[in-house]
């Protein structure tokens, strides 16, 4: 197999690069992790924008590719089930709804993703009352969470998928900073914070903060 490496950030805290972390970490594929700083600009320098400038990376032999959901989608087909473990679910349905998940916690809810920053889940937490935008993005979060997870079920769907990493990681930016939760939410992310591959990426050493 040729080589992978990611390329995430130095402080651990891009959902992004966690993303494609878990991806590698439930594939069970053999790799290395490059950090890359964005405070001192590595990602700017001439060698890494001849590649892709960008956070997260992975290089597959000589091949490159930034996007998060491009970055597992290529895992996904290039290291398929059965041989490895899904990332995405078998019924086409179910993995429409996985790649919609994937692409909506991605492409909205701004307000939570900046007053609920990731370096406040890994950093110091906030007790900043949400702004009436933040308040709005909650309710859509929640109703779309309402649809979507069953009671007394802490996966999507039947199995894991990678679209319960990402919702995870969004609802958990409110958890940590203790926003209130529904209880069958609250169950699901504390259950999906707790599976081995994000407790992998949680758990790192990280050095102190350099906001960037
Ligand atoms: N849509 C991208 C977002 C990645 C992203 O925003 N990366 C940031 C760090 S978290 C980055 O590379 N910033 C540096 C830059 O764009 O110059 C993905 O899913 O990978």
């Amino acid at each position: 197999m040729e080589p992978l490496t990611l390329y995430v950030d130095t402080h651990w805290i891009s959902p992004y690069a966690m993303s494609a972390f878990v991806a590698l970490e439930e594939k069970g594929l053999p790799y290395t992790v490059k950090e890359i700083s964005l405070p001192k600009l590595e990602h700017r320098s001439p060698e890494y924008r001849a590649h892709t400038g960008r956070i997260p990376a992975l290089q597959h032999g000589d091949f490159w590719l930034a996007e998060s959901q491009a970055i597992v989608e290529y895992l996904a087909e290039t290291f398929p089930f059965p041989k490895y473990p899904r990332l995405f679910p078998e019924d086409l349905k179910e993995r429409g709804i996985c790649r919609e998940v994937m692409s909506w916690v991605r492409s909205d809810l701004m307000p939570i993703r900046e007053e609920r920053s990731t370096a406040t889940v890994w950093y110091e937490t906030t007790t900043k009352p949400l702004s009436q935008a933040g308040v709005a993005a909650v309710a859509r979060l929640l109703a779309a969470c309402d649809r979507l997870i069953t009671e007394g079920r802490t996966t999507l769907f039947a199995q894991w998928c990678i679209a319960d990493a990402d919702l995870t990681m969004m609802l958990h930016r409110l958890n940590a900073n203790a926003d209130p939760l529904p209880p069958r939410v609250k169950a699901y992310v504390e259950a999906n914070w707790a599976r081995p591959s994000i407790q992998k990426w949680s758990e790192r050493t990280r050095p102190a903060y350099v906001p960037y």
